[in-house]
């Protein structure tokens, strides 16, 4: 029987076990997480206990290696972000930033006594973690930041402070990057340590069912084994970017398959001049052009998921995933919101709070504007940052 959300077929082209997460995670998503999703993001929250469930489906760290991790594969690392991101935006933040960036940097960039000592807790979702890259005045432009690490003796002292970060105040230790005589270098700070403080960023109109927050960094000392011995220069953050990105164009899929899902239910059943909404020729284009949008994203995400699993992945092929499939979400997401008229502005359906979302999801992991450059350096051979 056709499958309205997957006109192509394109599960079809997944494994068993692939296909049995992605239902897993769904039904997950759909039982615990929707029923109270219109209710956090009212309120601006997340409750931090939802990582323990989440860490339970194995789902925190979920494609990475040994030290309690499922140590899934890329692809269905994917299906799970996409499962999540129907849902809402903010729950596939949290497994991202959890996973793809402070587990990743830890698990790739980290010490054995650092692994060990995070990374089971965090895979089991009893320590949070966040990823401290970007500052108020340094955001699409990483390697200006300003936060610095100085030694002193054997320890580390860093300043400064970090601007938008995910999961800042509930997390228990913050991946900190920052400037140093040798370049950027990362650090693993436990928030606890004295010095750090972080506070909630309010009055979000966009991801409101997840924790952004401030930190500051005030003559935070640190052991020397707090150092990420890997990653010198900005190619340690980017090299973690990459993780996040890829499941965000995973993401988005699940975000615009809700949209389009809602759109079509809608104007099914919704009357007006005598008919359903479906039943007029200007609606039926805009149902198909999101049918065919979205089979595209779905394609692509499968694609990269092989590229990746192959080990072939590049980062601009992340950067095209990113680029196409989060604007592919918005304008289906755009398209139903406005197909829905009035009902399409309010909690009651999903559709605005998924548009809503959409304009951070285009905005962090680097936005549209920085994946168009670094594609178009691929393509030419002339990087035009700066
Ligand atoms: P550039 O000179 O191009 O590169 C510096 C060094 O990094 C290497 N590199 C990469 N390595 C791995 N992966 C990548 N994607 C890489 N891109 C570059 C590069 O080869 C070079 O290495 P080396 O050995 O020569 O030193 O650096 P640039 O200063 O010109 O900047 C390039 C640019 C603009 C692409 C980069 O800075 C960028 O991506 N900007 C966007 C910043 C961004 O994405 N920030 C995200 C913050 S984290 C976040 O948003 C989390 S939200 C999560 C959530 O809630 O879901
Ligand atoms: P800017 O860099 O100031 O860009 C503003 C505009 O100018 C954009 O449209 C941009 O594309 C454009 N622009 C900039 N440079 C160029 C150029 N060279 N050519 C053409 N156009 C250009 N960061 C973290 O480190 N950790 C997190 O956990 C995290 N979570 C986030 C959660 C939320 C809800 C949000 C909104 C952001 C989060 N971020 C996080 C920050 C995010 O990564 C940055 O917002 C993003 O990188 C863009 O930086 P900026 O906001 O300073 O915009």
């Amino acid at each position: 029987m056709m499958d309205p959300v997957d006109f192509l077929q394109i599960d079809d082209l997944l494994g068993r076990e692939e296909h049995e997460i992605a239902t897993a995670v769904r039904d997950y998503a759909r039982s615990e997480l929707a029923p109270h999703i219109s209710d956090w993001y009212e309120e601006g929250c997340i409750p931090r206990d939802i990582a323990l469930g989440l860490g339970r489906l194995g789902l925190l760290g979920m494609h990475l290696q040994g030290y309690e991790c499922t140590g899934t594969s890329a692809t269905a690392y994917g299906l799970a972000c996409r499962e999540l991101e129907a849902v809402d935006s903010g729950l596939r933040s949290l497994v991202s930033v959890q996973g793809s960036l402070a587990m990743f940097a830890i698990r790739h960039l980290g010490t054995e006594e650092q692994r060990r000592e995070w990374l089971p807790r965090m895979a089991s979702g009893e320590a949070i973690g966040c990823f401290g890259l970007t500052e108020a005045e340094s955001g699409s432009d990483p390697g200006s930041m300003r936060t610095r690490a100085r030694r002193d003796g054997r320890d580390w002292v860093l300043n400064g402070t970090k601007m938008w970060i995910t999961n800042g105040t509930i997390a228990d230790v913050a991946v900190v990057w920052a400037q140093t005589d040798d370049g950027i270098r990362g650090f693993v700070v436990p928030t606890d340590t004295t010095g750090f403080s972080a506070w909630v960023i309010k009055r979000k109109l966009s991801l409101r069912a997840s924790i952004t927050a401030e930190l500051a960094l005030d003559d935070v000392r640190l052991p020397g084994s707090a150092l990420l011995p890997e990653g010198t220069g900005l190619k340690g953050p980017l090299s973690c970017l990459n993780e996040a990105r890829y499941g965000i164009l995973w993401g988005a899929v699940g975000a615009a398959r809700a949209c389009f899902s809602e759109a079509l239910e809608y104007t099914m059943t919704r009357r007006q001049f005598g008919k359903p909404l479906a039943a007029f020729q200007l609606t039926q284009g805009k149902l198909a052009g999101m049918s065919v949008a979205l089979a595209n994203a779905s394609l692509t995400a499968v694609q990269l998921g092989r590229l990746k699993d192959a080990g072939t992945i590049t980062p601009e092929h992340v950067s095209h995933g990113k680029l196409a499939n989060v604007r592919a979400a918005l304008d289906i997401a755009r398209t139903s919101r406005a197909m829905l008229g009035a009902a399409g502005i309010t909690l009651d359906h999903s559709v605005m709070r998924h548009m809503n979302n959409l304009e951070t999801v285009a905005t962090y992991e680097g936005t549209e504007e920085m994946h168009a450059l670094s594609i178009g350096r691929k393509l030419t051979g002339i990087a035009a940052f700066r």
